[in-house]
């Protein structure tokens, strides 16, 4: 494909959601490093992702997490959103941190705390509804560390027995549903892979779509594959973007395997999923590296990818493949992958009226700096 204006069109049009969370101190289960203007409340996290926008341009949202996210005034909080130029994306159920929650929240053997963890959904879908949030983004802990404790049968009938009932109040809200091979439970986890989260989403109606985190998957597993397989049911809902070297590392995405990025997004291209309604969002964890200047680069990384992907010429891969060749298929795929498209994505950027060099507007803006002083005094918002 040589059609510049209209890979640059499809450039202008990418849009990529941010995570409150990440923008917080987090760590690992060793320690968490805080940093220095550490955003203390979901107000200054919405700074730091109207930062991320003003740069980049095509980052405009911000998903949350309930109750890490928790405010008194969720009319102020979109208000603020709004006054930043942002939009509140996909709110977070977080089912995993309380202490009833030991043995699995929607699952859990104990009916009472698969109620609480039925209306903590609900309250996020109504918190959804008051700040004009497009969707439910559900990851669950549920589990078992050990064969025999509890039966396979009964947690799936809990399961999906549970979320029946939430979505049915789900109105035009939509259910995205995240999967995740384990961690934190280590024998045999409820929504284990795109499979079982498949399964559910079609149990439960059309408005249940899964959702891919890239750091959740066996080593070795095709993820390109999976998100054509998802689309062709018409259930790709999402992704959370991230990169790992070992398990569900969270790092910046495309940090580690920028090849397994692109093959991604040349597979959504190919599908038109941008059109399709998926939703780009980051889900990552910044431990050792400044925040917003690694937000900045994941966005950055994922407009790369995207652009490489636009590139490829499908009508020769096309001729290539039906026609057996298969270097030449091959060759085509990896010629894309290795055009240096900075250059473009620069141009891209400075149409939308962002920087054309991100990284370094961010660090001539010295926000950083001022940040680490404003936000001095009072808690910084960390994960725990
Ligand atoms: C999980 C999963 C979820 C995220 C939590 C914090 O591993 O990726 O999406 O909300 O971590
Ligand atoms: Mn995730
Ligand atoms: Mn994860």
């Amino acid at each position: 494909m040589t059609d510049l204006s209209g890979i640059e069109a499809a450039l202008r049009a990418q849009r990529v959601e941010t995570p409150s969370w990440a923008f917080g101190n987090s760590g690992t289960r060793f320690a968490v490093f805080g940093q220095p203007g550490a955003p203390r409340d979901p107000f200054e996290k919405l700074e730091d992702a109207a930062e991320v926008h003003r740069h980049t341009g095509i980052a405009p949202s911000v998903a949350l997490h309930i109750p890490w996210d928790e405010v008194e005034d969720f009319d102020a909080l979109r208000d603020r959103a709004h006054k930043l130029g942002l939009q509140l994306g996909a709110i977070n159920p977080n089912l995993f941190q309380e202490p009833e929650y030991k043995l699995g929240s929607v699952c859990n053997p104990d009916p009472q705390v698969r109620r609480r963890a039925e209306a903590h959904i609900r309250r996020c879908v109504s918190i959804a509804r008051q700040v004009g949030s497009p969707a439910i983004s559900l990851w669950l802990a549920d589990g078992t560390n050990y064969p025999g404790q509890d039966s396979f049968r009964s947690r799936r009938q809990r399961l999906v027995d549970t979320l029946r009932t939430v979505y049915e109040q789900l109105g035009d809200v939509e259910l995205l549903i995240e999967y995740k091979f384990y961690e934190p439970a280590f024998y045999a986890t409820d929504l284990a892979d795109w499979g079982s989260a498949l399964l559910l989403c079609q149990e439960l109606g059309e408005r249940a779509r899964v959702l891919v985190d890239l750091g959740h998957h066996a080593h070795g597993v095709n993820i390109e594959q999976i998100v054509s397989l998802l689309f062709a049911a018409g259930r790709l809902g999402g992704f959370h973007f991230n990169d790992r070297k070992y398990g569900d590392d969270d790092l910046m995405v495309g940090s580690i395997d920028p090849f397994q990025l692109f093959l991604i997004y040349a597979e959504l291209v190919a599908l038109d999923a941008p059109a399709a309604g998926v939703r780009f969002t980051i889900d990552q964890s910044h431990n050792i590296e400044p925040k917003v200047e690694a937000m900045i680069q994941s966005v950055l990384n994922l407009q790369e990818a995207y652009a490489k992907a636009l590139l490829v010429d499908r009508a020769a891969l096309e001729a290539a493949q039906t026609g057996g060749d298969v270097l030449a298929a091959h060759g085509i795929l990896v010629d894309a992958f290795r055009t240096d498209v900075r250059p473009l994505c620069a141009k891209v950027r400075e149409d939308l009226g962002a920087s054309t060099d991100p990284i370094a507007a961010f660090r001539a803006s010295s926000y950083a700096e001022r940040a680490a002083e404003t936000r001095a005094g009072g808690a910084s918002a960390a994960w725990i």
